[in-house]
């Protein structure tokens, strides 16, 4: 059962879970418009079953539970967007910490055999206190999100040692792909490029491009949220390629690809900086290699290859 199954990590994870011979369940909660486009560009709604409920519900979660019936739980569900929740940090504390917490308490209750995943995040590093971030690194978040993913955090790592739920943290550094929503800054520095490539466009509007991040592929680091689930015990593992870049040099990546300069069409633009930053992530993935065997295959460069592909071929002529 997979809760934010219509996000990226969502659709990856049920595609690799599918290919595995898993029957999936997803939870859908009914807010918004159409969320299940991801679903439906991997080839994989079909194949699955969504639930109606929502992590902030614990009556729909020991529904789906009952449902469902699983052996391994994926907590994907979050308001995920670092610079909104300054706008909505009680939604966000709800929705991302709470959520987990409500999603725990129904495992303890409902399925307390199962393997639960809890999606934490590299934004828990904030303000770095170490050069690079293992799972040994002080956390100090510097955003309501962060803040939130880190109660949920200590929650899994609390139900695993007070409960013995086999409960498994995953801290993963920030992970692309072409399914990435345009509200994150490589999908929308690959939006753009489509755009300024196909003349729909000129300028591109961005906040902080001196911000490093640890940037990796989302089809990568799902094949480590299972294989977490697959250890005899609960643990916890950041997830990284270990190398970083700025935002302005993947912006370069991108421009390069499609033959374009990105001086020529860069704007630095106030209204997205956020209240407070984080400037530097790196990741240590030495303890996913050594237990996990997991390794990230994908690089920066193809990556954002990849993306800018898709978006040539979203927006292009032949639609
Ligand atoms: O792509 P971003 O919005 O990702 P951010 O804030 O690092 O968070 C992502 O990764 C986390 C893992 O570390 C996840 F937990 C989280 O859910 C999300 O997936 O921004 C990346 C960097 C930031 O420093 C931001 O200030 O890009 C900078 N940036 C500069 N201009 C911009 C922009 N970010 C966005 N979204 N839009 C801009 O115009």
């Amino acid at each position: 059962m997979i809760t934010g199954v219509s996000g990226q990590d969502g659709a990856y994870l049920a595609r690799l879970l599918l290919q595995k011979g898993y029957t999936v369940f997803g939870l859908r909660p009914r807010r918004g418009s159409d969320t299940l486009w991801r679903l439906r560009e991997l080839g994989v709604l079909e194949a699955m079953e969504l639930i109606d409920g929502d992590v902030t519900d614990l009556s729909s979660l020991l529904r789906a539970i009952e449902r469902s019936q699983p052996d391994e739980i994926y907590n994907l569900a979050a308001q995920s967007f670092v610079g909104t929740s300054w706008d909505q940090p009680i939604l966000t504390g709800g929705v991302t910490g709470m959520g987990a917490v409500n999603l725990l308490e129904a495992v303890r209750l409902a399925a307390p055999q199962a393997r639960f995943y809890q999606a934490s995040s590299s934004e828990m590093f904030g303000l770095i206190q170490a050069s690079r971030q293992d799972e040994r690194t002080p956390f100090y978040p510097r955003s309501p999100y962060g803040a939130a993913k880190l109660y949920a955090h200590w929650m899994t790592v609390n139900y695993r040692e007070s409960h013995g739920l086999h409960a498994s943290s995953g801290i993963l550094f920030n992970h692309e792909s072409p399914l990435r929503g345009i509200e994150f800054v490589t999908r929308k520095v690959t939006d753009a490029v489509a755009r300024i490539r196909l003349g729909l466009q000129r300028e591109l509007r961005l906040g902080n491009v001196d911000a490093r991040r640890d940037w990796g592929y989302a089809g990568d680091y799902v094949e480590a949220m299972w294989l977490m689930l697959q250890q005899p015990v609960g643990g916890d593992f950041v997830v990284a390629t270990g190398r970083n870049a700025s935002v302005r040099e993947m912006c370069e990546i991108a421009f390069r690809h499609a033959g374009l300069t990105l001086e020529d069409h860069l704007v630095i633009d106030p209204a997205f900086l956020r209240p407070a930053e984080v400037d530097v992530l790196l990741g240590d993935p030495a303890r996913a290699a050594a237990v996990l065997g997991w390794r990230p295959v994908t690089s920066l460069e193809t990556l954002i290859g990849m993306m800018v592909d898709r978006d040539l071929e979203r927006l292009g002529p032949a639609r």
